[in-house]
């Protein structure tokens, strides 16, 4: 009498049935842990950005300016985040920076003279969790209306725009005497639901 080795047919589908049934139950766990890490980076390094950024005002007398000075940028891209850069990598600066690893530059450029204490001319942007910059506005020029133009990271390999937030039910600035701090969020877009802030609206 031959006897039977192997997996039948059906068993070999019922094993894919129940492997599909455990990976789609599983799945959102799974692929959410991520996610929710970078989120909770990009407000940690919110935080901690803004406590540099305090630090600066401290020792300089003011908030650190969102425009860069005069004849210093190669195009108009990411501006017044790397002003924000410039500010706080400053040699001449000495209070509390962000680290040096979240600095990002994605469209690549580089100042027309070295301004900062590392020692090269690139003009960095501070990157959220997702690589891309985090948008940074000087109370002083809210008014201006002028939208910040960021570079998203080459994955999206778009541009964005950005205006500061105002409150939806009195049109007012948030944060009116201070600062902003916008991260896009995990999908990398400026404008929506996900869009991470430094202060509460
Ligand atoms: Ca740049
Ligand atoms: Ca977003």
């Amino acid at each position: 009498m031959k006897t039977q080795s192997g997996f039948t047919l059906m068993e070999i589908m019922v094993v894919l049935v129940i492997i599909g049934i455990l990976s789609a139950a599983f799945y959102p766990a799974i692929s959410g842990l991520p996610e929710k890490a970078k989120v909770n980076e990009a407000k940690s390094r919110l935080m901690a950005i803004s406590a540099a950024i305090e630090s600066y005002r401290t020792t300089e007398g003011e908030y650190p300016t969102d425009y860069l000075p005069n004849g210093l940028a190669v195009n108009s891209i990411n501006n017044r985040s790397e002003a924000l850069f410039l500010a706080l990598f400053s040699a001449d600066y000495t209070g509390q920076r962000p680290s040096e690893e979240w600095l990002v530059n994605t469209d690549n450029d580089e100042a027309t003279r070295n301004l900062t204490v590392l020692g090269n001319r690139s003009l960095f942007e501070i990157g959220d969790g997702w690589g891309n910059p985090i948008a940074y506005f000087d109370s002083l020029h809210y008014g201006d209306r002028r939208a910040t133009i960021i570079m998203r990271d080459i994955e999206y390999g778009d541009e964005d725009e950005v205006v500061p937030h105002r409150n939806s039910k009195t049109d007012s600035y948030s944060a009116p005497n201070s600062f902003q701090l916008v991260s896009a969020g995990s999908d990398g877009e400026f404008g929506t639901d996900d869009d991470i802030y430094s202060f509460t609206n």
